[in-house]
């Protein structure tokens, strides 16, 4: 095809170093920066595919997210702001790795399976984290896509959820800019907040630690549109320090700390973003030191009773129901399901599963532990919840209820989690609620639990059912399981392959953090055993 000579020329300005092989993972494209050039190259290529496809616009995100610094990582957004539909994965990964003389073939197979009309007009919009090598690969990204002859818009430095929320608008409003995306969530956040009581619990100040990252940038941005509604104290807000670098959501949820660079007093309440802030952690410590964390479980229960308590208010018939993978600690799904009444789902990990589980709902809050979650709406839902907003006769009570869920709605980033619109969200419903830090963490104690990981030979031997709760190969591992997890009390255990990592992930809980600890050692004693362990024995945690 004519349109190809174009590629086949600029491609060898981004060559691929022969034999290189990536996947499009749960997250995109992740890998060492230096190996990404010509992947940005052909993600731009085919991101305009993708929107001949869909005669729509299309999102290119250059970010590592949570990575190191030195990483990076490329993800298409797909027409509505969600991630990239799955056959479109399977592209990306074929594209990637096709060898420099197979790359017009390659583009050529997606072109005739997807029956594409090269004729039809794409548009692609590119956005990137603040990543050293950020700026060079998305000048990749826009090579591809004008070597197809195709326009493309750059947003420069944005968060990942701004991307996508900017691919939604374009393709559902004909426009898009950041500052519609500052205006529309501070403006629901005003209003939600205008009339909040004064508590003595709930402090106003919060701290947060932006991760030395993009959300930094982006909070500093947000904050001229607070009207000094919300005060803020930002620490590594990336003029000093390494992106990620003992910092950030990852960094705190997983080493269960706070990050460095952050000066907390006693009860303070302070949050983390991640790299591309799409995660978002609290935490707090407690008069005797006590670390407390507020993860995605906590979030997602505080929201959920939020939601569920106006629409009764309100008195509107809409079914909210929560979605976690089998990483939420069983406390939460506990309260949610004994305490709140609530319909709760436990999917795959991945953002997409839940996702994808919480459409399903009238009101679906979805959460994983590690911080990343949203809530979704239905189209009537919305509709029924916006109709009784504007209706003059009802009782004051119910009013209050309405409005305060109308603006709920427009806070929140419906495309994909988002720290910054989570952020408001929970600070305006602490306020509303005039709850402190600490009245929000004791809606329910956490089990004590242990995440470990062990290295085997070959991951893929082990294969799991039921979200991931239960293995189903290697022969034998999921009645070991049983067994470990019988003897104490509380206690639950599963394990599953990585999809980011060359490890397999084993979580344990139970009513103590000894028995957590324990349990966690001797299931990953059964994955070395059973499922061909490599290097060392797994030893027992020192605590
Ligand atoms: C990716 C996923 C995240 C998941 C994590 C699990 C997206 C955008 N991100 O970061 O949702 O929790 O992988 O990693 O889907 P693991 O498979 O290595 O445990
Ligand atoms: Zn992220």
């Amino acid at each position: 095809m004519a349109e190809f000579e174009e590629v086949s020329r600029k491609s060898k300005l981004h060559p691929k170093p022969t034999g290189l092989k990536l996947q499009y993972g749960t997250a995109g494209f992740r890998t060492t920066a230096k190996h990404l050039d010509h992947v940005m190259f052909r993600m731009g290529l085919l991101a305009v595919l993708r929107s001949k496809k869909t005669r729509s616009t299309i999102g290119v995100m250059v970010t590592a997210s949570h990575n190191p610094e030195d990483d990076n990582g490329v993800k298409l957004i797909d027409p509505m702001g969600e991630m990239v539909a799955l056959t479109w994965e399977e592209y990306a990964s074929q594209l990637a790795n096709a060898e420099q003389e197979e790359l017009l073939h390659s583009l050529n197979d997606i072109v005739k399976k997807e029956t594409i009309d090269m004729s039809q007009e794409a548009r692609v919009i590119v956005g990137r984290d603040t990543r050293p090598s950020s700026e060079s690969l998305s000048r990749a990204v826009f090579d591809g896509v004008q070597c197809l002859g195709s326009h493309f818009h750059d947003y420069g430095l944005v968060t990942t959820p701004q991307l996508h929320y900017m691919v939604y608008c374009q393709n559902t409003q004909g426009s898009a800019t950041l500052e519609d995306y500052y205006k529309k969530h501070s403006q629901a956040f005003l209003h939600l907040t205008k009339n909040a009581p004064v508590h003595a619990n709930a402090q106003r100040r919060l701290l947060v630690d932006g991760a030395n990252g993009i959300g930094a940038l982006k909070l500093r941005e947000l904050e001229a549109f607070l009207q000094k509604q919300l005060l803020v104290a930002l620490f590594n807000d990336g003029s000093t320090g390494k992106l990620n670098h003992l910092c950030g959501a990852d960094y705190v949820k997983v080493q269960q700390k706070p990050p460095q660079g952050i000066q907390m007093e006693v009860g303070e309440r302070c949050c983390s973003f991640d790299g591309d802030a799409d995660r978002i952690v609290y935490y707090y410590t407690n008069s005797d030191g006590h670390f407390h964390l507020l993860d995605g479980d906590k979030i997602a229960t505080l929201i959920s009773t939020f939601l569920k308590e106006l629409i009764t208010e309100a008195g509107l018939d809409l079914q909210v129901a929560a979605v976690q993978t089998a990483y939420a600690n069983g406390s939460s799904t506990r309260f949610l399901e004994d305490t709140m009444k609530m319909t709760v789902v436990c999917t795959k990990t991945g953002v997409k599963h839940l996702h994808h589980a919480a459409q399903k709902f009238d009101v679906g809050v979805y959460f994983e532990a590690n911080g990343h979650g949203t809530v979704l709406f239905s189209r009537a839902a919305e509709e029924q919840i916006h109709q009784l907003a504007k209706s003059p006769d009802i009782t004051n009570e119910k009013k209050h209820a309405i409005q305060l869920l109308d603006n709920t709605v427009n806070l929140i980033n419906q495309t994909v989690g988002d720290a910054l619109s989570d952020m408001l969200l929970i600070e305006a419903v602490l306020a509303v609620r005039g709850m402190g830090v600490q009245d929000w963490d004791a809606m329910y104690t956490d089990l004590p639990n242990r995440q470990l990981k062990v290295k085997v030979a070959d991951r893929r031997v082990i294969s799991t059912t039921d979200a991931e709760r239960r293995v189903v190969s290697p022969a034998g591992l999921q009645e070991a399981i049983d067994k470990l997890v019988a003897k104490y009390q509380q206690a639950r255990s599963f394990v599953r392959p990585s999809g980011t990592e060359d490890v397999v992930r084993i979580y344990a809980e139970a009513d103590t953090q000894e028995s957590a600890d324990a349990l966690a050692h001797e299931v990953s004693l059964a994955v070395y055993n059973l499922a061909g362990g490599v290097g060392e024995e797994p030893k027992p945690l020192k605590l």
